[in-house]
Formats: C-alpha cells, structure tokens, sequence
C-alpha cells in the first residue's frame, strides 16, 4: 500500500518534470563566419563567399517551437544579409533577413545577431544570403526535427541525408550579377548543377569527388531536399528508386509517390528513400527544366551515386534515372499540383474560407530602354533594349534604406502604399500575340498593407508579356495554402468551382506555371514588413518583388516586438 503510494508520488513526478521538458523550446546558439574561401570545382579554383569555410553551409538543427541565436560576423569584404528561409518569424521581422527591405547590410568587419524564432515549421528549411547573388555559395539546411515529445506522421527513417541542390559558375558569381545587369540581357549561365556541392561525374574533372551515400539493404531514409540553385526550376530522380514525398516547405504532406520531383528554387521537400533494390551502386541525378525554350540555361546533369553496403562488385558502368525532358511543362506542373496536406487530427489544415482581401497579381518579364541619359545605347535584352520584370506591371525599385525600419518609426519618403489589388490594364495575359507596347513597366516601391488577420487570397497570373516563363513565388513571414492552379489565364467564375479547401498543400514557394494561374489563401497574421518575389534570381534582379506590410492587432501579443539593440546601419 505504501509503496504502491510512492511509486504514485514518483510518477506524478516524473510526470510533471517531463512535461515541463516537453514545454521547454530550448535555446540553441550557432557562429556564422562569412568570409572568402578558396575552392576548386571543374578544374578551376576561385575565391568564393562561404559560411565558416564550408559549401555548402553548416546545417542548423533545430525542434519545432526552438528560438536559434545565430551571431552572423561579416569577415569577408562585401556587404551581406542572411534570410532564415521559411521560419515565420511571429512578430519579429528584424531577423528576417531581405536586404533593404527588412534590414540594412552587414558591412564588412560588423556582425549581427539574429534570432531565428520557429513556430509550428516542422520539416526541412533552409538558410540563404538575401543580398546580391551571394545565395549562390551562401546557403545551408534548416533542419526542424518534431517539437520534443511528438514523432514523424510516419516511422522514423533510419537514417536523414542532405540532398542540397546547387549550382556553379567558374566566374566570380558577383561579376555574373554584375555583367548581365550592366549588359541588360540575361545572365551567363551555370558551368555545372551540383549536389551538395558537388558536379558529380558527368563533368570533367568532377569524377573523384561525386557525393556518395551508403545504404543499407531494407532500411528507409530521409531524404532533405533543396533547391538552392539560382535560375530554374529541377528535375531529381534516383535510378531503379520510387521516392515518396512526405513533407514541402516544412509542412507534412500526404505520402505521394512518384517516380520523379519537381523541385523550385526557394522549395524544400522531404523524401523517403526506401533502399529495397539488390545491392548496388545508383545514381541519383538533377537537371533544369525551363518552360522557355528561349531562354539561356545550363542544360548539363548534376549526380551522386547510392552505394549498397555489402560485399558485391562494383559495376563497369552506371545508368542514369529517367528525368522529364527539360521542358516538359506537364510533368512539372502534374507534380506541383499532387501535393496535398497531411489534413489529419494531428495536423489539421486552417485554410481561410471567408476572403476580405481579394488580389490578382501579374507576373511578367519586361523591356525598358537601354539607357535613358543615351538614346543610342544598344543591351543584350529583346529589340536591344535591357529586360525587367514585375508584379502587376510594377517594377520594384529597391531602397537604400530599410522599409521595415521607415514603417516602424513612421517616416516618410522610403515607400508608398499604393500596390494595386489588381492589375491596371485587363488584357488576355498569355496571348501568344502581344503588342510590344505592354512590355515597358513603370517603377516604384509600392508596399501593400493588409489589417492584421486579413484573410488573404491572392491569384498568381502568369503572362506572355515579353515571353511566359514559370515564377517560383515566394512570401516571407506566413505559409500559404495552395488552393488551386492552372494553364491559360484565370477565369473568375469557372475556375474557384475547383479550388481544394480540403487538403491544400501549405508551402512558402509556390512554381506558378508559365502562362498559367497559381490561388493561394493566406491569414495576415504576423504583423510586420514582409517580401513577396520570385525565387528565380536573375527575375529578383530585375525587379519581380513586392513587400507587404501586415499592421499590428489591437492586443499586445499581436503586435510587432520591438528591435534589437544592435541592428546594422545604412
Ligand atoms: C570535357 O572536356 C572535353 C575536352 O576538353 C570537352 O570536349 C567536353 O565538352 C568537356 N565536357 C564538359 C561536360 O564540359
Ligand atoms: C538538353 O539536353 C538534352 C539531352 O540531355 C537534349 O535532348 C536537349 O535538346 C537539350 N536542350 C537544349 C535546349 O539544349
Ligand atoms: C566478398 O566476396 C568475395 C567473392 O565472393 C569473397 O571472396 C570474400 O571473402 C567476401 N568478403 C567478405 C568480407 O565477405
Ligand atoms: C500536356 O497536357 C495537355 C493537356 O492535359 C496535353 O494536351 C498536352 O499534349 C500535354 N503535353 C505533353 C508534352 O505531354
Ligand atoms: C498527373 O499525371 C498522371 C498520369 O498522366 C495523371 O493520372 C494525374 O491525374 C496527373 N495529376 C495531376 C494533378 O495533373
Ligand atoms: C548611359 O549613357 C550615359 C551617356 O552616354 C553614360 O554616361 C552612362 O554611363 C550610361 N549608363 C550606363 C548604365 O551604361
Ligand atoms: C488569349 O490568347 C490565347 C493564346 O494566344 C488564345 O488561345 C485565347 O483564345 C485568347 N483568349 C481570348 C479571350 O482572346
Ligand atoms: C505598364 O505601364 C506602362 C506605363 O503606364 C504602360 O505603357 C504599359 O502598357 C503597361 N503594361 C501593362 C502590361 O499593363
Ligand atoms: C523609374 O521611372 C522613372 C520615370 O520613368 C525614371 O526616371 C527612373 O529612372 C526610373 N527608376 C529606375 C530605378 O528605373
Ligand atoms: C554596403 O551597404 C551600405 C549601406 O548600408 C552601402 O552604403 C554600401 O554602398 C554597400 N556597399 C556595397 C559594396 O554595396
Ligand atoms: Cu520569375
């Protein structure tokens, strides 16, 4: 009887100590040394931006609800920010990241200390310079492993392998911003795709360094994915493998199988690899997709070989896996529209069903003059003019200050609020015959505000203004459900009969397809300064971005917190 009444003490208290672990998000710390570092690939070394020397990055790992402190010193001789690429941040964009829109620089020989603040994110995410081109060699996983006390909506895989999708010039990635800019048409493209950092052997002189993964027969791993590169959209398959998706943009999806990815730029997915073949070597291989079969792009094929732990031998040669052709715009869009929230008990969905804020938001590539003080300056752009890009005809113009610090302290002349819900002129967005009068945008740093908890639902346009061409669409600060999409130009009546409220996959980077519609619905919920834009660096370039405001609600803990002593100065 006593005892019994111990042993009831004893696990009452042990219950209490657990849980109050459970509820304890702990604190974890990492240092981010930006400096130059050396590295050879493709029998060529140069100078690149690293993190602590390492490229790809150093990965975080983090439990679902942690807050991360990450002092970030600038030792490199270049200005620098890092975005925390899918963490919402709630309430607190001082550390998101976006250069001139929520911070100013880090300057060289300055550091900044950034709170990464994760909430309900589980899954993969990644981190990623957000000045200039430097995500080009900046960038690294966010792993979110299941708060503490909960597990996978899955079985634990054996094993998780970082799968970071990249790509790589010879040149000076800066000069390659530099140039095209300077030129106005586009960027000279990659010498070769890697993973994880890697070419892999289909290049010279990539053979000996391949990225390798050893498996064992019967085991399943975790594959985190993501698609670093800086211009397209990629194809991934593993040779004589079905992948099984079971996770995008640090949401749980439902198990989907499929015998390739569809990978965007900005996008994470997770992937079970079930290692069920007889023992051998495989290659996993990526390479782009582009829906524009005119535009410039590195059309090479990027590997890493699964090896089988065993005793069998090596075989002479190895096959590759069966990719989509570079511009099956099928197979693309068909893999993109599959996903679909887990939508269970455990993970229910919470999609917005009554809208108050309804938009409609063109994408499109531009033309402006070459050079406006010059009338005869000849670029690199269609009818020797220089291209541009933007959201309803609006080319962003960027700041030299921060947005996010002008809105806090309510001073004028860095913005102006007049982002239209949707676009000027109505015309038929992905006619094949265009006048090439539409192409000139106009310019300016047009936010849009939205009351906190707005239910948002914004449709995506794609147009053939110059030439349609996907846009991998990314928002800071909220996750979105995906409701619908698809080819021609949407229809208002006819196509919300099929949006799907029901299992919508929640992502952050969304591939609008080219001449097509993408729905998304969102809930303003996190006030503060966030960037919406292309995830396609050379389209960010050119000015394919917008930034919503999302203003505080009326109670204290719906407002934005107030920034760090020791933000960076412009
Ligand atoms: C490899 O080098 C050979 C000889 O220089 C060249 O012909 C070939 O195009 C190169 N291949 C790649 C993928 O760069
Ligand atoms: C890309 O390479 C594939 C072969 O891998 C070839 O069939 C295709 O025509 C190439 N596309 C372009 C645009 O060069
Ligand atoms: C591996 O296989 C070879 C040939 O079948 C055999 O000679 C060798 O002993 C095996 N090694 C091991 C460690 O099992
Ligand atoms: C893509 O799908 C459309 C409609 O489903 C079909 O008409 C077209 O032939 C397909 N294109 C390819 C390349 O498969
Ligand atoms: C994708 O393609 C498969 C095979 O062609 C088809 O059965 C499926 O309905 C498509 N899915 C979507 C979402 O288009
Ligand atoms: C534009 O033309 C003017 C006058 O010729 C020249 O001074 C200026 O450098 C040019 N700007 C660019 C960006 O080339
Ligand atoms: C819009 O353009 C497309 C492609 O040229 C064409 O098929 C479609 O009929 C046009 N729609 C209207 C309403 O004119
Ligand atoms: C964009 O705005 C410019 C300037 O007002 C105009 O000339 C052009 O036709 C517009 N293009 C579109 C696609 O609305
Ligand atoms: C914005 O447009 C105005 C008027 O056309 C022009 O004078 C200015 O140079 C443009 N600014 C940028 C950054 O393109
Ligand atoms: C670095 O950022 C500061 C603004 O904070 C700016 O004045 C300076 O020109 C930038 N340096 C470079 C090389 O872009
Ligand atoms: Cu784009």
């Amino acid at each position: 009887m006593k005892i019994t009444m111990n042993m009831h003490v004893f696990l009452l208290g042990l219950l209490v100590i657990l849980s109050f672990l459970q509820s304890q998000a702990a604190l974890v710390r990492y240092t981010f040394v930006v400096q130059e570092t050396k590295y050879t690939r493709l029998c060529s070394s140069k100078n690149i931006l690293t993190v602590n020397g390492q490229y790809p990055g150093p990965t975080i790992s983090a439990h679902g609800g942690d807050t991360v402190i990450v002092d970030v010193i600038n030792k490199a001789s270049q200005n620098i920010t890092i975005h925390w690429h899918g963490v919402k941040q709630p309430r607190y964009p001082w550390s998101d990241g976006p250069e001139f829109i929520t911070q100013c620089p880090i300057k060289p020989g300055t550091s900044f200390s950034q709170k990464i603040i994760l909430s309900d994110e589980e899954g993969t995410l990644w981190w990623h310079a957000h000045s200039d081109w430097s995500r080009a060699t900046v960038h690294g996983l966010l792993v979110v492993s299941p708060k503490i006390g909960t597990t996978f909506p899955f079985p634990k895989p054996h094993a998780e392998v970082p799968v970071i999708l990249g790509e790589w010039w010879k040149q000076d990635v800066q000069t390659v911003m530099e140039d095209f800019l300077r030129l106005g048409g586009d960027p000279t493209k990659s010498d070769a795709l890697t993973i994880n950092g890697q070419p892999g052997d289909q290049y010279n002189c990539s053979d000996p360094d391949m990225t390798r993964i050893t498996v064992k027969q019967g085991k399943t791993y975790m594959l985190r994915m993501v698609n670093a590169a800086m211009n397209n959209i990629m194809f991934f398959a593993i040779k004589d493998h079905q992948l099984t998706v079971v996770g995008t943009d640090g949401a749980y999806t439902k198990p989907l199988k499929s015998n390739y990815v569809t990978i965007s730029p900005g996008q994470t997915i997770d992937v079970l690899l079930e290692a069920n073949q007889p023992k051998n070597h495989y290659y996993m291989a990526a390479k782009f997709f582009t829906s524009n079969p005119r535009s410039v792009f590195d059309n090479t094929t990027t590997t890493a070989v699964i090896q089988y732990n065993g005793n069998y031998s090596k075989p002479a040669s190895l096959f590759l896996p069966v990719l989509p052709v570079f511009n099956d715009r099928n197979a693309s869009a068909n893999f993109t529209s599959s996903l679909r929230s887990l939508a269970s008990n455990d993970h229910p969905i919470d999609v917005p069903l009554t809208i108050t804020r309804k938009l409609l938001y063109t994408l499109s590539i531009n033309t402006l003059s070459c050079n406006n003080s010059n009338p005869n300056a000849t670029c690199e752009g269609p009818q020797r003019r220089r291209f541009a890009a933007s959201i309803n005809n609006i080319t962003f113009d960027t700041p030299k200050t921060s947005i996010l610090r002008a809105y806090y302290r309510g001073m004028n002349g860095v913005y102006g609020d007049d982002f239209p819900d949707n676009p000027h002129f109505v015309f038929n967005y992905t006619s094949d015959s265009l006048n090439a009068s539409v192409q000139t945008p106009m310019n300016g740093t047009e936010v849009k505000i939205l009351n906190y908890n707005d239910n948002v639902e914004l449709v995506f346009q794609g147009t053939n203004v110059v030439s349609g061409i996907d846009h991998p669409m990314h928002l800071h600060g909220h996750s979105f459900y995906v409701v619908g999409s698809g080819f021609g130009n949407f229809d208002r009546q006819r196509d919300p009969l099929n949006y799907n409220l029901v299992d919508p996959p929640l992502q952050q980077t969304i591939a609008v397809p080219q001449n097509g519609w993408t729905t998304i619905r969102f809930r303003a919920n996190n006030p503060g300064v966030w960037f919406m834009h292309c995830h396609f660096e050379r389209h960010v370039s050119w000015g394919m971005e917008m930034v919503f405001i999302v203003k505080n609600g009326k109670t204290a803990n719906t407002r934005m917190l107030p920034p760090p002593p020791n933000m960076p100065k412009c």
